[in-house]
């Protein structure tokens, strides 16, 4: 259920080791599009191994679900403007496919999840009156865990923690995926597993969030951030963490919120480093504008806009939204270039092409380290007034 970054990925790999897949999404331009042999998401070898897929028949898509032996659900679960969880995807895939869970089915949700989401949604809404979960019906959450740009070889390395909602549902789900994955599968129940994948996700984020923290002291004292930190990671015990734009995408910048709605009290740190990590665009916007203020009619060059390098998702992006509120700020004229993000997607943007950017901008604003950036001679960049946001060209 969702073919998507998690489900379509997932459904591929199932389809070329053997398994009778049916993908189900409710776009029907994109179940179009797999039917076809092509992709509609950006991802490395994803469509050779979904075309590998279609041609041989071992996976399908549809607008509708049908009977199955595993159900697995992975749909987004966004979080609403006050931060709160919406799990409505969960809710709605969930109810879609009751009617077709038989005796013995498997239920996984793999979409990360607030605590008690397996038990409270899933099992409430995909279970069959009557049936006996853990002994008729079989259900387990377990959160994919995939990099969004290696998906394909973390979709099968990678452990997996899978927590069923009894010890039964765990032994079916764990056997499951034993027989795809390589890495080790590890059984625990379903909050733990939920709670484990929201733990990981938020750890990511607090440590972000000091790196971003220490670039904005850096910058007040006028040091490099960048210095800072590879002087202070020789230290046998430190390991700091980039600083950006930002965090993006689809999962840090969401998952760590879900902790604290469970328990705002005791979330402090999780808290302070999301704000910290979402106030990294506006520090940026900020210290551009005041660059430009010496131009007369600044000319601002953006490159990159997609949450992080070599992707194409925007989702959640800070490099668009630096991009967009410079645009917006009437400060001059700006100019956008992302290879991965062809100009169509977002008419009201002006997108350049590379080299026209590099020539006509006095102001370049590194926004996303894509692989195309990285050979900008050095001798150009003496020209320009640099706002490197991630040390790409250092
Ligand atoms: N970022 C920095 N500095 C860093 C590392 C990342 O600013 O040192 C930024 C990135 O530019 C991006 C954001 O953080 O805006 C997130 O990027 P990411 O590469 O850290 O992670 P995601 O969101 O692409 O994928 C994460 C992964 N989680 C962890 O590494 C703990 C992935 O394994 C998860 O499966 C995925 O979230 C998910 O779907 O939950």
């Amino acid at each position: 259920m969702g073919l998507g970054y998690i489900g379509l990925p997932t459904a591929s790999v199932l389809g070329t080791k053997g398994f009778h897949v049916f993908g189900v999404d409710v776009r029907s331009d994109v179940v179009a599009t797999i039917n076809q042999g092509n992709i509609h998401i950006e991802e490395p070898d994803l469509d050779i191994l979904v075309r590998s897929a279609v041609n041989s028949g071992q996976l399908k898509a549809g607008t509708e679900p049908q009977a199955a032996d595993v159900f697995m659900i992975c749909v987004p679960t966004p979080i609403r403007p006050d931060h709160s969880p919406d799990v409505s995807y969960v809710e709605a895939a969930s109810a879609a496919i009751r009617p077709y869970v038989q005796k013995g089915s498997l239920i996984i949700l793999e979409s990360t999840s607030p605590p008690k989401t397996t038990e409270a949604v899933v099992a409430k809404l995909a279970v069959p009156e009557g049936f006996r979960i853990g002994e008729d019906v079989f259900i387990a959450h377990c959160p994919e865990r995939v990099l969004p740009g290696r998906i394909l070889l973390e979709v099968v390395q990678n452990d997996r923690v899978v927590g069923g909602m009894t010890p039964a549902c765990t032994a079916r789900a764990k056997s499951f995926y034993e027989s795809f994955v390589s890495g080790q599968v590890l059984a625990t129940d379903a909050l733990s597993a939920e709670v484990t994948k929201l733990v990981e996700n938020s750890y990511r984020d607090v440590n972000i969030a000091f790196a971003n923290e220490l670039s904005m002291l850096a910058d007040r004292l006028g040091i490099d951030a960048w210095e800072i930190i590879e002087l202070a990671n020789r230290h046998p015990r430190v390991n700091i963490l980039q600083p950006g734009p930002g965090v993006g995408g689809h999962c840090i910048s969401v998952d760590p919120w879900f902790l604290v709605d469970a328990a705002p009290e005791h979330t402090p740190l999780i808290q302070a480093a999301r704000h910290v990590n979402d106030s990294k665009p506006r520090h940026i916007v900020d210290r551009v504008i005041r660059l430009a203020k010496q131009f007369s009619a600044p000319v601002i060059g953006c490159l990159g806009i997609t949450y992080k390098a070599d992707v194409d998702d925007i989702r959640e992006s800070p490099s668009l939204e630096i991009a967009e509120e410079l645009a917006h700020a009437n400060i001059g004229r700006i100019l956008i270039c992302d290879p991965h993000v062809p100009p169509t997607r977002m008419p009201e943007l002006r997108f350049s092409p590379l080299d026209e950017l590099l020539r006509e901008s006095q102001i370049l604003v590194l926004l996303t380290d894509h692989r195309e950036f990285r050979d900008v001679p050095r001798r150009l960049l003496q020209e320009k007034i640099v706002v490197d946001t991630r040390g790409l060209w250092r």
